[in-house]
């Protein structure tokens, strides 16, 4: 066997790492990272050396499978597609097409071809109950990017590599290695701001990693980042402006000022623990330094005022004339840019509230509902219920709110199809799962991830191994039902014709027509041969001014003070009043997890137990706690028990455990993560806590309570009893 080298970007996280891949035949003999790539310039962490772990894995499915009761059958490809397309299309006739729900996962945004041809099997589908993992995570940026910048996808990145001033609020790149920016080798590139004489603050519950290497690090309560971003506004707004590009472009300025002015650094203080004169600093230093940027993640994402939070940091941006300037809050400009796309393929501009959910009626964001909702969907009867579900590359029993709830539903549906290589806590409940090939069996090209980079760079990677005639990648699933759907549906001519086409298409023709269309939505004269000549990618060079044409509102402005959050600012001024819980629960990640997904892989997992509940020393004390012991964690959806580490990186009153733990479900197969099995925080997190703008899952502030645990380790427990059908 001849050894080869294989270059591309590693698919596990929004870094993009470049990863330099050898192979020996069908063995995979060494990861590391490639020093000539223009982006990661060989930074890698240790998650990539789970591709080859992921690709080997003997419980990883390659065929087809099909529950029969409690046991498991290898089945055809065809004979899989078919009976799931049969399967759906009765449920959708005898109840109508929203019956069926979908819920989107994580990793298909970084499966080019899932993501490219998702849109086009949710449009077959054709139901309104479209569910994903963004209204668990990044929903409420993208919401307020609809309102301000007139596109869902127009997100401001941190220029992070020419700021001299970096405020971090609810983000941990250091274990996380950054989201929503796109910022492979985070630390190194920390490290260089520190050199040229930067900053770096972090506002954040707890000390993290990232904390630990900043200059500053500020404690806040969970939740009330609002409040101290509203009092930072407030501040800059008096001081004055620098000159700015966007001047003439915003509408609602005087409106701003206005909202801001009851926010002073004094009044929201005991509200959020941050001290009114480090406001006053902080706001001071926003607006004299040249180059500085505000930029808040997961942690102000998932709390009940995330869209405020997203606006807010905007806001800031704009006002301290952070926005659009290098050094500040940029919007990148990718070789081939999705959202300029032809119509389906394009992710639409962004919606809000054009219907509401049967149950809750939380509102549709951007042709969504919000996966809170997802459960009571399922398990409400009535007309409009939800029988019958499609998931592709998602884990929502691990990673959505009340998932022990939603575990229960899916036992009750009619019919659920899972397109997931793993039998995990989801898809054990599908009546057929459909596996695609490992990502070393795929070609690669990053669709998503250059709309968030610091960077604008291009690269496309093929497949290191064949994965032979018998596999079907992510995109032909969809395509294979989609089609079928349509059939059933006595599609014609046509219809026929659109499938075929799509079919010779695929999403590399796809990709090759996305870069011809080119950048700023004008040519740039790129191909998929060109780029996939340069081995290590192209670097198209940093981030450049995009605003005011980027700017997609019907006004062509940009909008400081859109009309719902305005709405919602007296909601916020309550905050200020509210009594504090005892205790409540936020979460956190590890260098070696991903979501819920890579526990599998020894190489990851081993070491200490980390799905542990950290709690500060007095909060201990308090409750009679000691280092090690099991302890019991409740909360009004339910109960788990993890074992106790005592830190005074948690402030007091806050207590933290990871998320994607929970492996000890029954017909799970994953054998090494059984054996780490951990508890899921998502048993504890509350459906009925969302952001109301948004809906997205506010997992962080959960009010819990903590004791000593019984010596038996109980069950999870719940307010809702076995789903119907059961
Ligand atoms: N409490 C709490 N909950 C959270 C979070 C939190 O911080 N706290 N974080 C949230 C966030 S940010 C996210 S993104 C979500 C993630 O939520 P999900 O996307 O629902 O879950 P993942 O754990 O990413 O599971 C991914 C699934 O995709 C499968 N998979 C991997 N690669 C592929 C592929 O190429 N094709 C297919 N078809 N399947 C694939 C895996 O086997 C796995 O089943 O969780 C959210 N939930
Ligand atoms: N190793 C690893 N990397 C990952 C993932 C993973 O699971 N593991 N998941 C990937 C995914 S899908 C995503 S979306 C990104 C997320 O990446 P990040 O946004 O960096 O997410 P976290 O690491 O969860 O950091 C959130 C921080 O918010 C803090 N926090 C909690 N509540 C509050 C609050 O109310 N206010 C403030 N200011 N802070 C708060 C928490 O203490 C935590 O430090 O990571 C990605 N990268
Ligand atoms: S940080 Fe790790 S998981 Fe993320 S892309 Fe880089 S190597 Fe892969
Ligand atoms: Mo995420």
């Amino acid at each position: 066997m001849t050894p080869r080298v294989h270059l591309r970007p590693c698919t596990l996280c929004e870094a993009m790492c470049g990863v330099r891949i050898e192979t020996d035949g069908q063995r995979v003999t060494s990861i590391r990272g490639d020093a000539d790539d223009p982006f990661s310039r060989g930074y890698l962490c240790p998650k990539a050396t789970a591709l080859k772990a992921l690709h080997e894995d003997p419980d990883r499915l390659r065929t087809p499978m099909r529950r029969e009761g409690t046991s498991w059958r290898a089945i055809g490809w065809d004979e899989a597609l078919d009976e799931a397309a049969r399967r759906l299309h009765a449920v959708q006739t005898a109840h109508g097409k929203d019956a069926v729900a979908a819920y989107l996962g994580n990793p298909t945004t970084h499966n080019t071809g899932a993501i490219l041809f998702a849109p086009v099997f949710l449009r077959a589908l054709g139901t309104k109950n479209r569910f994903s993992a963004t209204s668990a995570d990044q929903l409420p940026h993208m919401l307020v990017a609809h309102w301000m910048f007139g596109h869902q996808l127009l997100l401001p990145v941190p220029d992070v590599d020419r700021t001299d001033l970096f405020l971090v609020l609810g983000a941990n790149p250091l274990a996380s290695n950054g989201s929503l920016m796109s910022a492979p080798g985070i630390r190194r590139r920390l490290d260089a701001l520190k050199a040229r004489g930067g900053a770096l603050v972090v506002v954040d519950p707890r000390r993290t990693e990232t904390a630990e290497r900043a200059d500053e690090h500020h404690f806040i309560h969970p939740g009330t980042d609002a409040l101290f971003l509203f009092a930072l506004l407030n501040e800059a707004l008096r001081l004055p402006r620098r000159p700015h590009h966007l001047e003439g472009t915003l509408t609602g300025l005087d409106e701003l000022r206005r909202l801001a002015a009851p926010f002073t650094p004094e009044a929201v203080a005991p509200a959020t623990g941050i001290a009114a004169e480090v406001t006053r600093r902080l706001a001071a230093r926003l607006v004299s330094t040249p180059r500085a940027v505000v930029y808040g993640r997961m942690g102000t994402s998932v709390q009940p005022f995330g869209a405020q939070c997203a606006w807010l940091i905007t806001a800031l941006n704009v006002v301290t004339g952070h926005l659009d300037v290098p050094g500040g809050a940029m919007f990148p400009m990718p070789a081939f840019d999705p959202r300029w796309l032809p119509r389906p393929f394009a992710p639409g501009p962004g919606s809000h509230g054009r219907r509401a959910t049967r149950v809750r009626g939380l509102p549709e964001v951007g042709g969504e509902f919000p996966v809170a909702a997802l459960a009571e969907e399922l398990l409400t009867d009535g007309p409009g219920r939800v029988r019958g579900l499609v998931t592709l590359a998602g884990n929502p029993v691990l990673s959505t709110p009340n998932g022990a709830q939603l575990d229960r539903a899916l036992a009750g549906l009619e019919v659920m199809v899972s397109i997931d290589p793993y039998l995990n806590e989801t898809s054990r409940h599908a009546h057929l799962v459909l596996p695609p090939p490992s990502p070393l069996e795929r070609p690669h090209f990053d669709v998503v991830f250059p709309m968030l980079a610091v960077r604008d760079v291009v690269r496309d990677a093929d497949a290191l191994f064949d994965p032979g005639p018998a596999a079907r990648h992510d995109w032909q699933l969809l395509v294979g039902l989609g089609r079928r759907l349509e059939a059933l549906r006595g599609a014609g001519l046509v219809g026929r014709a659109k499938w075929a086409a799509l079919e010779r298409l695929g999403p590399r023709g796809l990709v090759d027509v996305g870069l011809r269309l080119g950048r700023r939505g004008g040519p740039f004269g790129l191909t998929l041969a060109k780029v996939a000549a340069a081995p290590h990618g192209l670097d198209l060079g940093p981030l450049t001014p995009a605003l005011p044409e980027k700017l997609r509102t019907a006004d062509r402005r940009l909008h400081l003070s859109p009309p719902k959050l305005v709405a919602d600012v007296p909601r916020l001024a309550a905050l200020l009043e509210a009594p504090r819980p005892p205790l409540v629960l936020i979460n956190r990640r590890h260098l070696r997890d991903n979501n819920s997904w890579l526990h599998n892989a020894d190489v990851l997992v081993k070491g200490p137990n980390r799905c542990t509940l950290l709690m500060h020393p007095d909060d201990a004390r308090a409750r009679g706690l000691e280092a090690g012991q099991p302890v019991r964690v409740t909360s009004r959806v339910g109960a788990v028990v993890a074992p106790l580490e005592v830190t005074a990186a948690v402030m007091p009153g806050v207590v933290s455990l990871p998320h994607g733990y929970g492996h000890g479900r029954e017909g799970v197969r994953l054998s090494v993560a059984a054996q780490r099995a951990g508890v899921s925080v998502n048993d504890l997190s509350d459906e009925l806590r969302v952001d109301p703008l948004s809906g997205n899952a506010a997992f962080s502030g959960v009010p819990v309570e903590v004791e000593a645990a019984p010596e038996v380790a109980p069950q999870p427990v719940s307010d809702v009893g076995p789903a119907p059908g059961r």
